[in-house]
């Protein structure tokens, strides 16, 4: 098996983590999008199309192979949320999957070379995780968010000091409302990194916006 992160490499890829897809980016241009927010210091991608006005078919493969082009030419991994044949089709990194979607173990079974990452809401779904194979996990709502509707409740920082004091040491990444503005709890409360979405993809500058994020989570 050919893994091409290792552990050490993925909590570093997880320190700024920018899940999205088009209809985040407030009718701006994806590729611009993410293009400003890895020039600003963002370490790794989620391609998440989804939600009113989410491209479908043959359309959302050419934004996803445009998008994983431009991951592959910076040197950051780029992931698909939720949907293997598209994860196959584009060769990503990795893939996101959630407690509704397919389940992880089979998964992590059929694609032994790809990250697989796995939001999980309470220590018993990342200890299911952890045993499943997952790589890394997705820890929130951390604060409250307008981008997921059906989004859990919203558990703080604090749902991640109670994962790390229950001996998960896996790579993991708080989301859900998370900006400049409180990202250091996040890092503080036991996260490698952070994952958001509205605070880079619908900023007015979005390059901006990734290096403010940036340097409140580097060198805490
Ligand atoms: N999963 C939990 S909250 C969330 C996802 C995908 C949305 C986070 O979006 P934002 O805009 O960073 O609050
Ligand atoms: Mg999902």
């Amino acid at each position: 098996m050919i893994r091409k992160w290792d552990e050490a490499q993925l909590r570093e890829a997880l320190r700024l983590y920018l899940v999205m897809g088009s209809p985040n980016c407030n009718g701006a241009d994806p590729y611009a999008v993410l293009e400003a927010a890895i020039y600003g210091g963002v370490t790794m991608f989620q391609l998440r199309e989804k939600g009113p006005g989410a491209l479908q078919g043959p359309e959302r493969l050419a934004l996803g192979s445009r998008l994983r082009r431009l991951c592959a030419q910076r040197g950051i991994p780029f992931i698909v949320n939720d949907d293997e044949r598209l994860a196959l089709e584009l060769e990503a990194d990795g893939i996101h999957i959630g407690q509704e979607d397919e389940a992880a173990a089979a998964v992590r079974k059929r694609l032994p070379q790809m990250i697989v990452g796995v939001s999980a809401h309470d220590l018993g779904e990342a200890q299911s995780a952890l045993s499943d194979g997952a790589d890394y996990l997705g820890v929130g709502p951390q604060y409250a968010t307008r981008t997921k509707l059906d989004a859990r409740e919203v558990q703080g920082p604090a749902g991640i000091a109670l994962l790390r004091a229950g001996g998960i040491a896996l790579p993991l990444v708080g989301i859900g409302g998370i900006d400049a503005s409180n990202a250091s709890h996040v890092i503080r409360a036991g996260a490698d990194g952070v994952a958001v979405v509205s605070a880079i993809a619908a900023a007015s500058s979005p390059r901006e916006a990734a290096a403010e994020l940036r340097e409140r989570i580097v060198n805490l």
